[in-house]
């Protein structure tokens, strides 16, 4: 079976990666789908965003990073994917990721979309808390794999 993973990895944490790492045990084929979306600015570029992810998955043969814009579900159908993987952290997530899934069937209605729980150790975790922690010279070092990590601080030191 084959599933999406998508979000905006921006960049990608211990919290992604350890959802990438159970669903590449699970699935035959995972593919993690960045979105690319010009309205909103970023930390890191559409490219950097995946090079960190291309990077961070390497030894997992089956999971493919790819890019997306515009509606998950037109994408999904372009993959021929119906089946959508998202972590939840915390009751907090649920209502946004129940009314994503939703509004997801909604406009495809072959789209069935997978919860999976975070692991207890990083159910804190996020892109956000991560690039705040840096922004303030915080040990990031648990939260994200080394070249991430190096990655945050060279563009914090840029001043971007
Ligand atoms: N542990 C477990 N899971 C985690 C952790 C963690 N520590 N951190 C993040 N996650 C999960 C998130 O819950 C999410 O499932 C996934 O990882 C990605 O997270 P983010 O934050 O990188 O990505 P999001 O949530 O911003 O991604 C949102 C999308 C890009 C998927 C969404 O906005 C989208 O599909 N946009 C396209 C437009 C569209 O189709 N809209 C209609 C749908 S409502």
């Amino acid at each position: 079976m084959k599933v999406i993973y998508p979000g905006s990895f921006d960049p990608v944490t211990f919290g992604h990666l350890d959802i990438i790492e159970r669903c590449a045990k699970k699935f035959d084929k995972v593919i993690v789908a960045v979105l690319n979306n010009s309205s909103k600015k970023g930390v890191f570029t559409l490219g950097e965003r995946m090079e960190l992810l291309r990077e961070v998955v390497k030894d997992y043969p089956n999971v493919e990073i790819d890019t997306f814009s515009g509606l998950l579900t037109e994408y999904a159908n372009e993959k021929e994917c119906t089946t959508m993987v998202r972590g939840l952290r915390a009751v907090s997530d649920f209502e946004y990721e129940m009314q994503m899934a939703l509004v997801n069937r909604k406009l495809y209605d072959e789209i069935e979309t997978l919860f999976m729980v975070s692991s207890g150790k990083y159910a804190y975790l996020s892109s956000s808390i991560v690039k705040e922690v840096a922004m303030f010279n915080g040990d990031i070092s648990c939260f994200v794999p080394k070249v991430v990590e190096e990655a945050l601080k060279n563009k914090l030191k840029g001043g971007q």
